[in-house]
């Protein structure tokens, strides 16, 4: 895997997208390289991280390959970004992004599968697809809007304007911003809290929540009483609550009070 290296360290693993010369820009090889990684993480870890090498996390996809393709080789190549990309989102494990310098175009369509994104402060983001004379086709149209709204992804494709960090903050395309140069480092903090949760409620937060959220409002609610009561019942929930009732779980970090 030249353009992805992966690393298992205890129950995390960590997916360094690695082409930084070209700024980690997507090529085909680096998807089909991003694919056996995810897979290998999906069956070995609990949890992961995806960053990159360099100075930037990915300035999307490779232009200097795609400006070759013919429409059908188009098409093949925004699916096969689709079907690693699902993989991610709706695999076996959380993933959690740890992002610096340019996450553009592709770039934040990967981010924006991943389940928690963490941030360097000086993180860019930005939909350059217009001045490009294409269109997002990593599922940007479908899971960038989700995070930011339809508003805003028009006005980042439209203007191609940059979006800082604390702007993407607030419209919830970042979850944590890290102290500087501390984002993979707090995303690997998370991502190993993330791995001692029990694995079937962490595949079903990652597998249930954003179909729950999709289906209909009664449907969402039947679906939800049958994964609660799923979860309940598995002898692992049931060992977990007889922990917190004798006194053996950990509690909440709550804050200390003034
Ligand atoms: C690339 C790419 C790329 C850099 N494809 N080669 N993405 C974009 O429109 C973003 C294009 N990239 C940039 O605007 C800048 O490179 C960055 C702001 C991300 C970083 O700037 P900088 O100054 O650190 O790097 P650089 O000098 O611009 O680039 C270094 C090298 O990387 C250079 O190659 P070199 O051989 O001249 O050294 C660049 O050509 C190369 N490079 N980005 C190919 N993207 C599934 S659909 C998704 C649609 C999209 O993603 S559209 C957005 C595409």
């Amino acid at each position: 895997m030249a353009f992805v290296e992966y690393e298992l360290q205890g129950d995390v693993a960590i997916l360094r997208l690695n082409r930084p010369d070209k700024r980690n820009a997507m090529s085909d090889a680096m998807v089909a390289d991003l694919a056996v990684a995810v897979d290998r993480a999906n069956s070995e870890a609990k949890s992961a991280v995806i960053c990159g090498n360099g100075k930037h996390f990915c300035a999307g996809l490779d232009l200097a390959e795609h400006s070759e393709k013919t429409v059908m080789e188009g098409v093949a190549g925004s699916r096969a970004w689709h079907a690693v990309f699902s993989r991610i989102q709706h695999g076996q494990i959380p993933f959690v992004s740890a992002l610096h310098g340019a996450v553009v175009g592709g770039g934040l369509e990967l981010a924006s599968n991943t389940h928690i994104r963490v941030a360097d402060p000086e993180t860019y983001f930005a939909l350059p697809e217009g001045q490009r004379g294409i269109f997002v086709g990593g599922s940007g149209s479908v899971n960038i809007t989700r995070l930011m709204g339809v508003s805003r992804m028009m006005d980042l494709m439209l203007t191609g304007r940059v979006l800082s960090v604390e702007e993407a903050e607030r419209c919830s395309v970042v979850n944590y911003i890290a102290e500087p140069g501390k984002a993979f480092d707090k995303a690997l903090e998370l991502a190993q809290r993330i791995a001692t949760n029990a694995p079937l409620t962490n595949y079903l937060v990652v597998n249930a929540l954003q179909r729950i959220h999709d289906s209909g409002y009664d449907e969402g609610l039947f679906f939800e009483s049958m994964v609660a009561s799923m979860t309940q019942t598995t002898p692992e929930a049931q060992e977990r609550l007889r922990a917190f009732l004798e006194k053996r779980a950990k509690r909440l970090d709550i804050p200390a009070a003034e």
